[in-house]
Protein backbone atom coordinates (compact mmCIF):
# COMPACT_ATOMS: atom_id res chain seq x y z
CA UNK A 1 0.00 0.00 0.00
CA UNK A 2 1.11 3.28 -0.89
CA UNK A 3 0.78 6.77 1.42
CA UNK A 4 1.90 9.85 -0.80
CA UNK A 5 1.15 13.40 0.52
CA UNK A 6 1.35 15.51 -2.39
CA UNK A 7 2.31 18.63 -1.01
CA UNK A 8 2.85 22.96 -2.43
CA UNK A 9 1.53 26.57 -2.23
CA UNK A 10 -1.96 27.30 -1.83
CA UNK A 11 -2.47 27.19 -5.56
CA UNK A 12 0.00 24.56 -6.80
CA UNK A 13 -2.49 22.47 -7.98
CA UNK A 14 -2.47 19.94 -5.35
CA UNK A 15 -6.53 19.12 -5.62
CA UNK A 16 -5.93 19.15 -9.57
CA UNK A 17 -2.80 16.81 -9.76
CA UNK A 18 -4.72 14.61 -6.87
CA UNK A 19 -7.81 14.13 -9.22
CA UNK A 20 -5.60 12.57 -12.16
CA UNK A 21 -3.32 9.94 -9.50
CA UNK A 22 -7.04 8.72 -8.67
CA UNK A 23 -7.97 8.30 -12.05
CA UNK A 24 -4.70 6.39 -12.80
CA UNK A 25 -3.94 4.59 -10.02
CA UNK A 26 -7.25 4.06 -8.41
CA UNK A 27 -5.98 5.33 -5.47
CA UNK A 28 -7.76 6.86 -2.04
CA UNK A 29 -7.96 10.80 -1.89
CA UNK A 30 -7.82 12.56 1.45
CA UNK A 31 -8.17 16.28 0.87
CA UNK A 32 -8.62 18.16 4.18
CA UNK A 33 -9.46 21.31 2.48
CA UNK A 34 -12.62 19.23 0.69
CA UNK A 35 -13.07 17.55 4.21
CA UNK A 36 -13.77 20.79 5.72
CA UNK A 37 -15.63 22.84 2.80
CA UNK A 38 -18.19 19.57 3.17
CA UNK A 39 -18.88 20.91 6.85
CA UNK A 40 -19.02 24.50 6.59
CA UNK A 41 -21.52 23.31 4.08
CA UNK A 42 -23.79 21.14 6.50
CA UNK A 43 -23.41 23.73 8.92
CA UNK A 44 -21.87 21.22 11.55
CA UNK A 45 -19.83 22.48 14.40
CA UNK A 46 -16.61 21.30 13.20
CA UNK A 47 -17.62 22.97 9.63
CA UNK A 48 -18.07 26.63 11.68
CA UNK A 49 -15.43 26.45 13.82
CA UNK A 50 -13.52 25.81 10.37
CA UNK A 51 -14.97 28.51 8.56
CA UNK A 52 -13.66 30.76 11.32
CA UNK A 53 -10.17 30.21 10.12
CA UNK A 54 -10.58 29.66 6.57
CA UNK A 55 -12.21 32.65 5.85
CA UNK A 56 -9.49 34.36 7.84
CA UNK A 57 -6.36 32.69 5.24
CA UNK A 58 -5.57 30.21 9.19
CA UNK A 59 -5.00 27.24 9.47
CA UNK A 60 -7.34 24.96 11.35
CA UNK A 61 -5.77 23.98 14.78
CA UNK A 62 -3.44 21.17 14.58
CA UNK A 63 -5.67 18.62 17.09
CA UNK A 64 -8.72 19.18 15.34
CA UNK A 65 -7.13 18.35 12.04
CA UNK A 66 -5.35 15.26 13.28
CA UNK A 67 -8.65 13.99 14.87
CA UNK A 68 -10.46 14.42 11.37
CA UNK A 69 -7.61 13.27 9.13
CA UNK A 70 -7.43 9.53 11.43
CA UNK A 71 -11.31 9.18 11.18
CA UNK A 72 -10.96 9.91 7.13
CA UNK A 73 -7.89 7.49 6.84
CA UNK A 74 -9.57 4.58 8.95
CA UNK A 75 -12.94 5.08 6.81
CA UNK A 76 -11.25 4.85 3.61
CA UNK A 77 -8.49 1.69 4.05
CA UNK A 78 -7.66 -0.96 3.49
CA UNK A 79 -6.93 0.33 -0.31
CA UNK A 80 -3.95 0.11 -2.45
CA UNK A 81 -2.84 3.76 -1.70
CA UNK A 82 -3.75 7.14 -0.15
CA UNK A 83 -2.93 10.39 -1.40
CA UNK A 84 -3.13 13.24 1.23
CA UNK A 85 -3.71 16.51 -0.28
CA UNK A 86 -2.95 19.47 1.66
CA UNK A 87 -2.11 16.95 4.78
CA UNK A 88 0.24 17.69 6.37
CA UNK A 89 0.53 21.11 6.87
CA UNK A 90 2.54 21.89 10.11
CA UNK A 91 5.21 20.01 11.63
CA UNK A 92 3.16 18.83 14.04
CA UNK A 93 0.70 17.38 11.89
CA UNK A 94 3.48 15.51 9.92
CA UNK A 95 4.53 14.16 13.37
CA UNK A 96 1.06 13.10 13.80
CA UNK A 97 0.41 11.45 10.61
CA UNK A 98 3.95 9.21 10.61
CA UNK A 99 2.49 8.30 14.35
CA UNK A 100 -0.98 7.36 13.21
CA UNK A 101 0.40 5.62 9.93
CA UNK A 102 3.58 3.63 12.48
CA UNK A 103 0.20 2.62 14.51
CA UNK A 104 -1.34 0.60 11.51
CA UNK A 105 1.77 -0.70 10.50
CA UNK A 106 2.34 1.92 7.49
CA UNK A 107 3.81 4.43 6.63
CA UNK A 108 4.70 7.78 4.03
CA UNK A 109 6.25 6.30 1.21
CA UNK A 110 6.69 9.68 -0.55
CA UNK A 111 6.49 13.40 -0.27
CA UNK A 112 6.08 14.83 -3.96
CA UNK A 113 6.39 18.62 -3.97
CA UNK A 114 4.69 20.62 -6.32
CA UNK A 115 7.46 23.84 -7.20
CA UNK A 116 5.34 26.65 -8.35
CA UNK A 117 6.66 30.48 -8.85
CA UNK A 118 4.73 32.31 -6.66
CA UNK A 119 3.40 34.98 -9.36
CA UNK A 120 1.70 32.24 -10.87
CA UNK A 121 -0.10 30.27 -7.43
CA UNK A 122 -1.83 34.59 -7.38
CA UNK A 123 -2.57 34.50 -10.81
CA UNK A 124 -4.65 30.83 -10.36
CA UNK A 125 -6.04 31.76 -7.20
CA UNK A 126 -7.24 34.68 -8.49
CA UNK A 127 -8.34 33.05 -11.88
CA UNK A 128 -10.27 30.11 -9.56
CA UNK A 129 -11.82 32.36 -7.47
CA UNK A 130 -13.75 34.02 -10.10
CA UNK A 131 -15.43 30.15 -11.01
CA UNK A 132 -15.01 29.12 -7.29
CA UNK A 133 -17.85 30.72 -5.15
CA UNK A 134 -14.87 30.15 -2.70
CA UNK A 135 -14.47 32.86 0.42
CA UNK A 136 -10.88 32.02 0.65
CA UNK A 137 -9.43 33.01 -3.26
CA UNK A 138 -9.39 36.76 -2.97
CA UNK A 139 -6.91 38.87 -3.44
CA UNK A 140 -6.54 39.73 0.63
CA UNK A 141 -7.16 36.15 1.89
CA UNK A 142 -4.59 34.83 -1.00
CA UNK A 143 -2.02 36.94 0.56
CA UNK A 144 -2.48 36.19 4.14
CA UNK A 145 -2.89 32.05 2.76
CA UNK A 146 0.68 32.82 1.00
CA UNK A 147 1.68 33.84 4.24
CA UNK A 148 0.66 30.92 5.97
CA UNK A 149 2.31 29.10 3.86
CA UNK A 150 5.87 30.63 4.23
CA UNK A 151 5.65 30.50 7.72
CA UNK A 152 3.91 27.35 9.01
CA UNK A 153 3.92 25.01 6.08
CA UNK A 154 7.54 25.26 4.00
CA UNK A 155 9.99 24.44 7.13
CA UNK A 156 8.06 20.58 5.85
CA UNK A 157 10.09 20.58 2.99
CA UNK A 158 13.13 20.06 5.45
CA UNK A 159 11.42 18.15 7.63
CA UNK A 160 10.71 15.46 4.81
CA UNK A 161 14.13 15.97 3.07
CA UNK A 162 15.65 14.44 6.36
CA UNK A 163 13.23 11.60 6.44
CA UNK A 164 14.59 11.07 2.91
CA UNK A 165 11.08 11.42 1.23
CA UNK A 166 10.91 14.27 -0.43
CA UNK A 167 10.71 14.98 -4.10
CA UNK A 168 10.68 17.68 -5.95
CA UNK A 169 8.38 18.55 -9.23
CA UNK A 170 7.95 20.90 -11.64
CA UNK A 171 4.38 22.51 -10.57
CA UNK A 172 3.55 24.51 -14.02
CA UNK A 173 3.54 24.01 -17.50
CA UNK A 174 0.65 21.51 -18.95
CA UNK A 175 -1.29 19.42 -16.65
CA UNK A 176 -0.05 16.32 -18.50
CA UNK A 177 3.73 16.94 -18.09
CA UNK A 178 3.03 17.92 -14.43
CA UNK A 179 0.98 14.81 -13.91
CA UNK A 180 4.31 12.78 -15.86
CA UNK A 181 6.64 13.84 -14.09
CA UNK A 182 4.65 12.84 -10.58
CA UNK A 183 4.16 9.51 -11.78
CA UNK A 184 7.29 9.07 -12.84
CA UNK A 185 8.72 9.64 -9.23
CA UNK A 186 5.31 7.30 -7.88
CA UNK A 187 6.26 4.46 -10.28
CA UNK A 188 9.92 4.10 -7.83
CA UNK A 189 8.38 4.40 -4.56
P1 LIG B 1 -7.01 23.48 0.16
O1 LIG B 1 -8.37 23.07 -0.20
O2 LIG B 1 -6.02 22.40 0.45
O3 LIG B 1 -6.62 24.33 -1.13
P2 LIG B 1 -5.43 25.02 -1.87
O4 LIG B 1 -4.14 24.76 -1.16
O5 LIG B 1 -5.90 26.40 -1.98
O6 LIG B 1 -5.33 24.53 -3.39
P3 LIG B 1 -4.60 23.41 -4.33
O7 LIG B 1 -3.12 23.36 -4.20
O8 LIG B 1 -5.33 22.11 -4.10
O9 LIG B 1 -4.84 23.97 -5.78
P4 LIG B 1 -5.80 23.54 -7.01
O10 LIG B 1 -5.49 22.17 -7.51
O11 LIG B 1 -7.23 23.81 -6.63
O12 LIG B 1 -7.03 24.44 1.48
C1 LIG B 1 -7.99 25.45 1.76
C2 LIG B 1 -7.96 25.92 3.24
O13 LIG B 1 -8.39 24.85 4.12
C3 LIG B 1 -6.59 26.33 3.82
O14 LIG B 1 -6.25 27.67 3.52
C4 LIG B 1 -6.80 26.08 5.35
O15 LIG B 1 -7.47 27.15 5.96
C5 LIG B 1 -7.70 24.87 5.40
N1 LIG B 1 -6.94 23.62 5.55
C6 LIG B 1 -6.86 22.61 4.62
N2 LIG B 1 -6.05 21.62 5.06
C7 LIG B 1 -5.60 22.01 6.30
C8 LIG B 1 -4.70 21.44 7.24
N3 LIG B 1 -4.09 20.26 7.02
N4 LIG B 1 -4.45 22.11 8.40
C9 LIG B 1 -5.04 23.28 8.66
N5 LIG B 1 -5.89 23.90 7.80
C10 LIG B 1 -6.17 23.28 6.62
O16 LIG B 1 -5.31 24.56 -8.12
C11 LIG B 1 -5.52 25.95 -7.98
C12 LIG B 1 -5.95 26.55 -9.32
O17 LIG B 1 -4.87 26.44 -10.26
C13 LIG B 1 -7.16 25.83 -9.96
O18 LIG B 1 -8.02 26.81 -10.47
C14 LIG B 1 -6.55 24.99 -11.06
O19 LIG B 1 -7.42 24.82 -12.15
C15 LIG B 1 -5.33 25.82 -11.47
N6 LIG B 1 -4.22 24.98 -11.95
C16 LIG B 1 -3.82 23.80 -11.41
N7 LIG B 1 -2.77 23.31 -12.12
C17 LIG B 1 -2.49 24.24 -13.10
C18 LIG B 1 -1.51 24.32 -14.16
N8 LIG B 1 -0.59 23.36 -14.35
N9 LIG B 1 -1.51 25.42 -14.95
C19 LIG B 1 -2.43 26.40 -14.77
N10 LIG B 1 -3.40 26.38 -13.82
C20 LIG B 1 -3.42 25.30 -12.99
Amino acid sequence: MKNIVIFGAPGSGKGTQSDLLVKKYGFKHISTGDVLRAEIKQGSELGNTAKSFIDKGQLIPDELMIDILAATYDALCPCEGVIFDGFPRTIPQAEALKKMLAERQTGVCGMLELDVPEEMLMERLINRGKTSGRADDNAETIKKRLDVYHNQTTPLIEWYEKEGLRHKVKGFGSLEEINDALCAVIDTL
